[in-house]
This record gives structure tokens, C-alpha cells and sequence, in this order.
């Protein structure tokens, strides 16, 4: 490789390490094109197989070609749909090249949101308002029952200068919804002055009051303040500003903006996003281009005013978060089938671009759709895998009444567990011996994790799953909980309780990028008890602690622990007694087709 060429990789893997998947670096492109490709240091066999992910080739013929061998940019943050019974996922694409550009909307159908089929893609650029880009942008159900999508064009080569268009399927009874076309009034929103013309995009699904449509459109407010912008409209073409934001919060740029109902009484029943009343809460959620990551708030929303005010007046600030590993620019959808609301996410990969260029698979995946609703207590949401994926579940083990010994750990045999679904409730005898929180540490679930991982013994915990793990223990990646006291001086009595997932020690390959992810669960353990569920696929690991209060996912590639040689325990790190009341770990079938 040149000397053109080391500066390219060295400026992609800075890239993907800020995150900056806007700039469109067309040299860039051209010079990793024609670079020497290194070998991968990333096994084949680490690549998903349960988790929606497109491979390379599975496009149309015509760019068939051009993406051998190369990354696949993709994300999920095009609002999924349902229509005479196929679900459809759209997602953010690059047919030509290992660095973020040439986006268009790809397409993939399913009956069961578990077995994909890929299409040609739905939207790509055709006309001036697109040119340069189909971005993000959600789906809409008209009255009628004709899905309306609603996206970001870019309409100027020099600046990301960015408009919305509107998109409608060509041939209504088609049910794979193959054809869309764009009518000649697009574009039907463009930034007018004061708006950040560089920073105005990813329309939500709209909703519908008093015969209006509404829907928001996430931006940049001065330098610091993201934004949702609300517009109305009564015919889905002429669209109006509403003067002031829904809301706004000194963030940085909002990214995929998603705002929905739930109901406020915490049952698992989706609403339609045009749903109303007293009973209902609203959820805000937005993608925080500077730290790329999702929060949210719950909150009430006033329709004639046309503001949303979260309950928490800290909200903003605290960041409650759909998933505290990798999951990004994530979207909701009703699903009138099954009535409920399902929440789908992307993960990209966190080995090097080089890596991803080398081994020729997708640069980002999908996260297991996750049906959400509100918590009970109001003050969050709860998420839980959708019921579907467990028709994957295969031959399992289970482990019951089993106390794990101070520094025990106790492996899981008889299945593979590089493709596993494991539910665990663990009973803590006494929380008497709890560590007291640091202070300095108690607001940083991050940190906290950071400076008490997986091998740093606790009072109660650490305890939970190894994962991943290599028969000699090189390997493995840690996925657990810590009780606490509440450092002194505040906070109450409450225990507190900590989830990480640390990969640390989750392969032996240099240079891969293993960051701790931790966030606190607000659970109740005076009664000892706290469970956990991890769906793990080769390289992922998505867990959900406490029922789906606290979730993280994380990107891991093991060198030792691929295929049968990857193992499964669970442990004790702490000096308290683990019971493990009940565990069962299921092998993973594959799906017929998971976008492939
Ligand atoms: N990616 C899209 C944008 C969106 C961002 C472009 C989120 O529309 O804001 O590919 O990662």
C-alpha cells in the first residue's frame, strides 16, 4: 500500500472512530478501491447468523460487481412497515464503497420479522432533490392504507444541503411494495431561513389530529441546541412550519428523531402513533450525532400548543437510554398485526474499517427487534426480544437451584453457544456485604464499570454470564451485574445496581476497539433477586438485565471462542453467595434466510 493509501486507512479508522459517517470522501472512496486489501484479521465465522444482516452480492445484478469485497454501510434507521402482511425494513446502504456515501434505501421483506428477503432497492437518488443522497426518513400509513415514505434528499454535490421528499409505492397491490415513485412536487419541505440547511433531516412516521398530519424533522438550533422541528399538513404535499420546535435540549445535532404514544398504564399493547388521550404518554426519542448514541424521555404532549414537556425536568440531561452498548439512529414501528410497538436498531462493527474492508462483510448490523412499552412505574421504557425469535430456539440445557461459590464458575455443556439464547434468574442470599458507591463514580455507570470490570472481586457481584468464552479461559466476554450500597450522603437506602458488558478480554486479536458498557438498572433488589437474558450470535452479545429495563449490545470478535469452541459459563466474582434459581441456554437455529 502507498503512501496515498496508509493516509486513507488511517483516516478511515479515524472516521469510524468519531463516528463521522458524513463526510463523503470520494477520493477516499476511489483510493480504497484500488488499495491492496490487508488480510482480515476478523474470522469469517464470527459473521451473524441470526441477525438481519445483508452480504455481500446480495444486491441487484447491476451493482452486483462493484461491491465484492468491499463493506457494506448500513443502518436500520429507515422506519420499518407493515403491509398486507409482510413486513418491510428499509436501510441507510452504500452499494459502491467502504466509507459512508452513495446512500440509497435497500430494501428486505419478511412474514415473521426473523427470515429476510432482500429486494432491489426501494429509493435511490433519480431526481434533483435526491441527487446526492436518499437519507433517512421513516413510513407513514395514510388513511387510505397506502404507505407514504417520507425522506432526506441531498441536493447539492459541494454541501450536504438537505430537503425532504415524499415517495409512494407504484403498484398498491403489490404487497412486496417493489416500485416507488416520486411525485413531481418534491421537494415538499425545504429549510427556509433560519433553519441549518446542513443539518435537517430524517422525518418521523407522521401522525394524525384534527385532520392534520404532523411530523418532525430533526436538526441543529444555533450551535448547540438539538431540535425537533414540527410541520403540518392536511394533504401529505403542502407542509407548513409550526414556529416553535417541539423541543429542543442543548445537545448537539438530533439525529432520527422518533416520538410516539405509549400507554401510560405500562401494558405491553403498542399504540398506533396517531393515538390520543388521557391515558396515553408520549415517548421523545433522539440520536445524538456528537456521541452517537439514542436517549429518550417520557413525557406529555400538548397537541394544540404543539410542545412536548418530558416528566423528568432532568431528562435531558440524565440520558436514558434505549441500550447503553452499540445501537444507533434506532426507530419504532406499530405493528397492527400483533399490536404492538417494535423498536429496531443498528449496530456497527467495532473491529477496524481495514478489518471490514479485508473480510467483505457488512460494516453495521441489526440489533434483534425489540418490542417496547412503558415501564409500570412510568419513569422508562422496558424492551424485551420479539416473541418470533424464540421459534430459533433449539436443543437446551438447563441449570436449577445451583449456588455458585465465591470465585465459581460453572460452565454450560452439551450445546454450541456461539449462537445461544440464555435466560437466567439469579438470588442474592444477602446484600449485607454490598461495596458502598464510590461517589466521585455514582452518576457514571460507564466508569464505574470501568474501574470495577468483570475481575475485580465485589462485595455482591460481580456475577453473571461469561460469554463467548475459549476452554482456556483466555478469552471471554463478561456480562453482569454489582450491587452497591448508595455512596453516603445521598440517594437514600436503595441498593444500587450496576450491568456491564466487558469485553476486555474477549479476544486475543490486537487492535480492536473493546470499550466497557454499563448502565444502571432501576430495579428493586431488597429480595435478591435480578435476571438476565442474552442473545448471543457469534459476534454479538445483546443483553437484557431486570426484564428488559436495562439493555446493552456489543460487538465482540474472539480469536479462540468461534464456532464449537466457544463456551458458556456462569459466574461469581463477588464474596456473597449466587444462587442461580433457574437458567436455560438454547441453541440458535438458523433462519431460512436472514437477508443474505
Ligand atoms: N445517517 C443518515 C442520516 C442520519 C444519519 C444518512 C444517522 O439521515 O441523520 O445516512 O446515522
Amino acid at each position: 500500500m502507498g503512501a496515498l493509501g496508509r493516509v486513507a486507512w488511517a483516516l478511515l479508522l479515524l472516521l469510524q472512530l468519531a463516528g463521522a459517517s458524513h463526510v463523503v470522501l470520494e477520493s477516499l472512496e476511489a483510493e480504497a478501491a484500488t488499495a491492496a486489501v490487508p488480510p482480515s484479521i476478523v474470522n469469517p465465522l464470527l459473521r451473524t447468523g441470526y441477525h438481519f444482516q445483508p452480504r455481500k452480492n446480495w444486491i441487484n445484478a447491476m451493482t452486483e460487481k462493484k461491491i465484492e469485497n468491499i463493506d457494506l454501510t448500513v443502518s436500520s434507521e429507515n422506519s420499518p412497515l407493515y403491509y398486507k402482511g409482510w413486513y418491510h425494513l428499509f436501510y441507510q446502504y452504500n452499494p459502491k464503497g467502504a466509507v459512508w456515501g452513495n446512500i440509497v434505501w435497500a430494501h428486505s421483506v419478511s412474514r415473521d420479522l426473523i427470515n429476510w428477503m432482500a429486494l432491489k432497492p426501494a429509493i435511490e437518488p433519480s431526481i434533483a432533490s435526491d441527487k446526492y443522497g436518499c437519507w433517512s426518513g421513516s413510513a407513514t400509513m395514510m388513511a387510505d392504507g397506502t404507505p407514504a415514505i417520507m425522506y432526506t434528499g441531498v441536493n447539492r454535490p459541494d454541501v450536504n444541503y438537505q430537503v425532504q421528499n415524499v415517495a409512494y409505492p407504484r403498484n398498491k397491490s403489490d404487497p412486496l411494495l417493489r416500485d416507488w415513485d416520486k411525485p413531481g412536487h418534491n421537494p415538499i419541505i425545504v429549510p427556509k431561513a433560519g433553519i441549518n440547511a446542513t443539518q435537517f433531516r430524517d422525518p418521523t412516521t407522521a401522525w394524525r389530529a384534527g385532520g392534520q398530519w404532523r411530523l418532525l424533522i430533526g436538526s441543529l438550533a444555533g450551535s448547540t441546541h438539538g431540535v425537533a422541528y414540527v410541520y403540518k399538513s392536511r394533504d401529505f404535499k403542502k407542509w407548513t412550519r409550526v414556529q416553535q420546535p417541539l423541543h429542543s435540549a442543548a445537545t448537539g445535532m438530533w439525529e432520527c428523531p422518533d416520538f410516539y404514544p405509549v400507554e401510560a398504564a405500562g401494558r405491553r399493547k403498542g399504540l398506533d402513533t396517531s393515538v390520543s388521550g388521557p391515558k396515553v404518554k408520549y415517548v421523545l426519542k433522539n440520536s445524538l450525532d456528537l456521541r452517537r448514541y439514542d436517549y429518550y424521555t417520557v413525557g406529555t404532549y400538548d397537541r394544540k400548543a404543539e410542545r412536548y414537556v418530558p416528566d423528568d425536568p432532568a431528562g435531558d440531561e440524565r440520558h436514558l437510554r434505549y441500550d447503553y452498548g452499540n445501537f444507533y439512529a434506532s426507530k419504532t414501528f406499530y405493528d397492527p398485526a400483533k399490536r404492538r410497538r417494535i423498536l429496531w436498531g443498528w449496530a456497527n462493527e467495532s473491529d477496524t474499517s481495514a478489518d471490514d474492508v479485508a473480510k467483505g462483510w457488512a460494516g453495521i448490523q441489526q440489533a434483534i427487534p425489540r418490542t417496547v412499552w412503558l415501564d409500570p412505574s412510568g419513569k422508562q421504557l422496558l424492551q424485551w426480544p420479539i416473541e418470533e425469535v424464540e421459534a430459533l430456539r433449539g436443543k437446551s440445557v438447563t441449570l436449577k437451584d445451583k449456588v455458585i461459590k465465591p470465585g465459581q464458575h460453572v460452565e454450560l455443556t452439551g450445546l454450541q453457544t456461539a449462537q445461544a439464547d440464555v435466560e437466567v434468574s439469579f438470588e442474592v442470599g444477602s446484600l449485607a456485604g454490598a461495596e458502598r458507591l464510590d461517589p466521585a463514580l455514582a452518576g457514571d455507570a460507564q466508569r464505574l464499570c470501568g474501574a470495577r470490570g468483570a475481575d475485580v472481586e465485589g462485595g455482591v457481584g460481580p456475577f453473571g454470564l461469561w460469554v463467548l468464552a475459549s476452554a482456556d479461559g483466555h478469552e471471554r466476554t463478561a456480562v453482569f451485574f454489582r450491587v452497591f450500597r448508595p455512596a453516603s450522603g445521598g440517594g437514600g437506602d436503595k441498593p444500587v445496581v450496576l450491568m456491564c458488558t466487558d469485553p476486555t478480554k474477549s479476544s486475543l486479536n490486537p487492535n480492536m476497539y473493546q470499550p466497557t458498557f454499563a448502565g444502571f438498572v432501576d430495579t428493586d433488589i431488597s429480595d435478591g433477586k435480578i435476571s438476565l437474558r442474552t442473545l448471543i450470535d457469534r459476534s454479538v452479545v445483546e443483553s437484557f438485565g431486570a426484564g428488559g429495563k436495562t439493555c446493552i449490545l456489543s460487538r465482540v470478535y474472539p480469536s479462540l471462542a468461534i464456532g464449537k469452541n466457544a463456551r458458556l459459563y456462569v459466574f461469581n466474582g463477588g464474596k456473597a453467595d449466587v444462587k442461580v434459581s433457574r437458567l436455560t441456554a438454547w441453541q440458535m437455529k438458523k433462519p431460512l434466510m436472514n437477508g443474505a
